[in-house]
């Protein structure tokens, strides 16, 4: 037996997931106001502990000793101090915190930053770029912003179905993301590198699984990743294998729109039959015949391919979907071995997820594999 859960846990190595190691604006206000509320709190609990323990040793009960202690009734003094001191505690504590609230909640947007649109699905999450006509899934691209100012990156956030909460620790606090409203949040990570974080909302049975990756990026670094997002890959169809390059009839920039003409083609056997008639090679293990499979599978009703008959967005965007280090919102890494995995039966790594057990042949989901493979 091949071992699926030691496989498929990511090991999350050196990115920390903790509050005090901010890198970035709205983390360092956060883990500032922390830090702060915890001095105050500590210096309190010190105070208290320590009177307590100077009451219980000069006051304890001494042998022979039976006396009453010194009644005392009433002191406008202590009761004053007890009353006033707190209350400008929590005054402070409260200003503090308020300032933090609106300085971060309010930050004036730069006209450089980048705008990312975060859809929360059970249990995956969908990365839009507007302004670049990129979609991707779970694992976020932003570039380094040396100052608030630079280029921070703003976030709108939403949901598909329940509600969801972004949280990369190290990146700022957690926000919600609910079905029909739309939350604002931004960072500005000073330092290139992965930044990791999960799901903050109990949001079903996979929400263990729903980790999230932020790669921040230098400028340079960033720009050729947005390069090749943008690619829309219609040359495999183009040249395909005649019949079908007719199918696609739809501009290679054409992302969004579910198509309608695509016939989906659910039966194996039939699907079997149709490929080997038409290419005299069902059993070829190619990325041309994978392809072939795949568009002639329920794949393309959940799942986008730019450029191609797949235009599904119940599912994560696949067009360059090995240009992610992780499939499954991190359950597993992105190889041959757990792609040809997941789509045999998605259950297998992430038990409970929305994408069912397709029942293809092993010969059709290898073939599947190798086409995915090639979607870079
Ligand atoms: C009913 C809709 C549906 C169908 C049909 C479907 N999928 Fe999916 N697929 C999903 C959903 C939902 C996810 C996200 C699962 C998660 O991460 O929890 C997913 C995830 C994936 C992923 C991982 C993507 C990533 O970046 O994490 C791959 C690869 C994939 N599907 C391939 C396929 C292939 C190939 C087929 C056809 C054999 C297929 N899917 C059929 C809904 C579907
Ligand atoms: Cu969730």
């Amino acid at each position: 037996m091949a071992t699926p859960v030691a496989a498929s846990v990511i090991a999350w190595g050196a990115p920390s997931t903790s509050t005090f190691s901010h890198a970035s604006t709205p983390a360092s206000e956060v883990s500032n106001v922390s830090v702060f509320v915890l001095t105050i709190t500590g210096l309190i609990f010190l105070a208290m502990s320590g009177l307590l323990t100077y009451a219980l040793v000069r006051f304890r009960g001494r042998k022979g000793d039976m006396s009453e202690p010194a009644q005392v009734f009433g002191s406008v003094q202590i009761e004053l101090s007890w009353t006033i001191i707190p209350i400008l505690i929590i005054v402070v504590l409260f200003l503090t915190t308020a300032r933090v609230l609106f300085s971060v909640q309010d930050a004036p947007k730069p006209a450089s930053a980048l705008d990312v649109t975060v859809v929360g699905h059970q249990f995956w999450w969908e990365f839009r770029y507007p302004k670049y006509n990129v979609v991707t899934a779970n694992e976020l691209h932003v570039p380094v912003s040396a100052t608030a100012a630079d280029r921070p990156t703003f976030l709108k956030l939403t949901s598909a179905d329940v509600i969801h909460s972004f949280w990369v620790p190290q990146l700022a606090g957690k926000t919600d993301l609910l079905p029909n409203r739309v939350n604002e949040m931004w960072i500005d990570p000073g330092q290139p590198g992965l930044y990791v974080g999960q799901c903050a909302q109990f949001c079903g049975a996979e929400h263990a699984k729903m980790l999230l990756r932020v790669y921040v990026d230098t400028p340079e670094q960033f720009q050729e990743w947005i390069a090749n997002q943008e690619k829309r890959e219609p040359e495999l169809t183009a040249q395909g294998t005649g019949e079908e390059s007719g199918a696609n009839p739809r501009g290679a920039r054409n992302v969004a729109h579910a198509g309608t003409q695509v016939a989906v083609q659910n039966s194996p056997a039939t699907v079997e039959d149709m490929s080997l008639a038409r290419h005299g090679k069902s059993e070829e293990i190619s990325q041309e015949v994978g392809q072939y499979v795949f568009e002639h599978q329920a794949c393309i009703s959940c799942h986008t391919v730019a450029g191609t008959v797949a235009t599904g967005r119940y599912g994560p965007d696949l067009t360059h979907l090995m240009s992610r280090a992780t499939i499954a919102a991190g359950a597993a890494p992105n190889a041959q071995e757990q792609l040809l995995r997941w789509i045999t039966d998605p259950n297998q790594i992430k038990p409970g997820s929305l994408m069912p057990a397709m029942h293809l042949t092993d010969t059709q989901n290898e073939q599947i594999t190798a086409y995915l493979l090639t979607l870079k």
